[in-house]
């Protein structure tokens, strides 16, 4: 209002009276687009000044495939509309073609760079994606981490990324990881929390659901498992693999143990099987025999998921497919190896001119590759440092995604000197617990025991002394309380003991004691509080599932406005020094900006940035925090 006054032809001239503000009503337009433009100053200021000091790499600009969108464009999806699961397993088990899931939106970056793949990057290739590999099973591209780091660390709404995503790919099936009653999170959940978010996400596009519970405890996923079968989607339940069957040693996760479990599953109506193998320890060999055993003994069609840490993954995934499984997970080549999954342009090379020929055009996925090989270098700071396979994972069997977390979680503590002892450590507390199945968030208990017990110096033997009075972290003591479920074999009594320190434990479902979620006072909430008029049932749900990283959101969004537009190169490194962009703030809405100067430190330890928008200079001041 002040600058409207300021910049008033009427006031210039000094020529208004009491009448002026009432005789100009325009003085009272105060354009939104001014607030944008402040709140995009203060978050690229911030950037500049406290992260990057204005230095930064060039990036390539990712090139994006033009394709022609064909009269029909038909796949996986359209079999779900017109046959529903029943008609999509039919036609899977009349396939001879190896089916392949692309989770290059999902897992591939969870594991390669912490989860931090932005919405914008994908929805810019999900209309080539539909087109050019329009012959995959399914797209995996929600859920695992993606919807907590969404929020809490990208800073947008993991909600708009599946409507996004599905308007641009009508023809592939989606797909997600939930977590049975760990739904998206790392707790058990109430029930209605998990039930509304399959049903919302179920209505929003999503068509298979992945189900795993960390413990293999079928109880902690039967309630996702019912859910989505009322949804008319699609049910692929897991079995999480473990150990080693080749080896007749350990006889805890053995052939018996997979088979049965499928059986059980079978009988819960879930319509796929996955065999979900988070840490990439399932041999080749192993795959054959495993295959083997479950093709003989359930009926539903199998799909595997693994990882590429030991370097094993293509042969897995190609001895799996002789063995006869259906489908199988892999990530565009360029997104592909160690952590995250096995090459899918490669697995489609190989099969070429074989029985088990995929039919996915290689020239069409090449160009799908290379624009992830653009979008890569961008997020290079979240990228671990692992540059070969290891097979260590096949003695510390942990999770593909976890490895590159656990590495930035140790070194947050100070202790990144001393990953090698934790990863040691990781081992003795798994043996400890008494070999549990590791993935989230039970992957999560064994690596914060893991940390925690180096930290304090603690060994296998002396904790049972030195640990008397500790206080243990949540999640070890939300473990042994019963709270995600139980393990095969039961809880080891004196570490239990140990952590709860008098503290009950259940043996039941906690879902069925957690109290039911009052949705309608957290849209009352939001509305009340963050003035949220869109707060709905998708709103509810993300603060149900994680109250405070969703009010943190909330608060950004007031602060610094909705950046989900802006280029992945400045949301995660601002501007150089001369360096002119062009920022989408709103739909349409650009704004040329150029950074033309960083001034120094002045007295109150503020610095002057200097910026031109669309022309006109802008100065803002920045706090230091050096
Ligand atoms: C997740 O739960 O996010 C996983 O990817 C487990 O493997
Ligand atoms: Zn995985």
């Amino acid at each position: 209002f002040i600058i409207n006054v300021l910049n008033h032809e009427i006031f210039k001239k000094g020529d208004c009276d009491t009448g002026f503000i009432s005789n100009n009503p325009e003085l009272l337009n105060i354009k939104p687009k001014r607030d944008y433009e402040l709140r995009l100053l203060k978050f690229l200021g911030e950037k500049v000044v406290n992260e990057t000091d204005g230095i930064k790499r060039e990036f390539d600009v990712p090139i994006i495939p033009s394709v022609e969108k064909p009269a029909e464009l038909r796949g996986t999806k359209q079999i779900l509309e017109e046959q529903g699961p029943e008609g999509v397993v039919k036609w899977i088990k009349e396939q001879r073609k190896l089916l392949l899931t692309d989770n290059t939106m999902r897992d591939a970056h969870q594991s390669l760079m912490a989860t931090r793949m932005r919405t914008r990057d994908m929805i810019k290739i999900a209309k080539p994606t539909s087109v050019l590999a329009k012959d995959l099973f399914s797209v995996e591209m929600w859920g695992g981490a993606t919807f907590d780091v969404a929020y809490r660390f990208l800073r947008e709404s993991p909600w708009v990324r599946l409507e996004e995503l599905r308007k641009r790919m009508p023809n592939l099936l989606f797909q997600m990881l939930i977590r049975g009653a760990n739904a998206v999170g790392y707790k058990n959940y109430p029930d209605n929390v998990v039930r509304e978010f399959i049903k919302e996400s179920a209505q929003s596009g999503m068509d298979v659901f992945r189900i795993f519970d960390s413990l293999n405890w079928l109880k902690g996923m039967e309630v996702a498992i019912d859910e989505v079968l009322k949804t008319g989607k699609i049910a692929e339940a897991c079995i999480c693999y473990t150990g080693d069957i080749l080896d007749d040693k350990q006889d805890k996760y053995s052939l018996n143990y997979y088979v049965n479990l499928a059986k059980e599953i079978e009988k819960t109506g879930a319509h796929i099987l996955a065999i979900k193998d988070m840490s990439a320890l399932l041999k080749p060999y192993a795959a054959v025999k495993l295959i083997k055993a479950l093709k003989n003994e359930v009926g539903m069609p199998i799909h595997l998921h693994t990882h590429d840490t030991t370097g094993n993954g293509v042969a897995t995934v190609l001895m799996a497919a002789e063995a006869g499984v259906d489908i199988v997970d892999t990530a565009f080549n360029s997104m592909s190896g160690l952590t995250s999954q096995p090459a899918l342009n490669s697995v489609v090379a190989s099969l070429k001119n074989t029985e088990r020929d995929t039919g996915l055009n290689l020239e069409g996925i090449q160009q799908i590759s290379d624009y992830w090989s653009d979008v890569r270098p961008v997020y290079y700071k979240f990228e671990s440092d692992l540059k070969s396979s290891t097979a260590e994972i096949y003695t510390n069997e942990m999770p593909g995604g976890q490895y590159s977390n656990l590495k930035g979680q140790v070194e947050s503590f100070g202790l990144g000197y001393r990953f090698n002892e934790v990863k040691e450590m990781y081992k003795t507390v798994n043996e400890m617990m008494g070999n549990i199945v590791k993935v989230t968030p039970s992957s999560k208990v064994v690596g914060d025991m893991a940390i925690f017990m180096v930290k304090n110096d603690l060994t296998s033997e002396n904790i049972y002394d030195k640990g008397k009075d500790m206080a243990f972290p949540d999640s070890v003591v939300d473990y042994f309380k019963g709270m995600i479920g139980q393990p095969t074999g039961g809880f080891p009594p004196k570490l239990q003991k140990l952590v709860l320190k008098g503290q009950e434990s259940i043996t039941c479902r906690p879902g069925e004691i957690i109290p039911a979620e009052d949705l309608d006072a957290i849209k009352k909430l939001l509305k009340d509080k963050y003035h949220h008029s869109k707060a709905n049932q998708k709103s509810a749900l993300s603060y149900a599932l994680y109250p405070k990283v969703y009010e943190e959101y909330m608060e950004y969004l007031d602060e610094y406005g909705d950046l989900s537009r802006i280029g992945s190169d400045i949301f995660f490194h601002g501007l150089s020094e001369g360096e002119t962009c062009e920022l989408e703030i709103a739909e349409g809405k650009i704004l040329i900006t150029k950074l033309l100067k960083i001034g120094s430190t002045d007295a109150e330890g503020n610095k002057t940035l200097a910026f031109e928008v669309n022309g006109n200079r802008r100065e803002i001041k920045i706090h230091d925090n050096a």
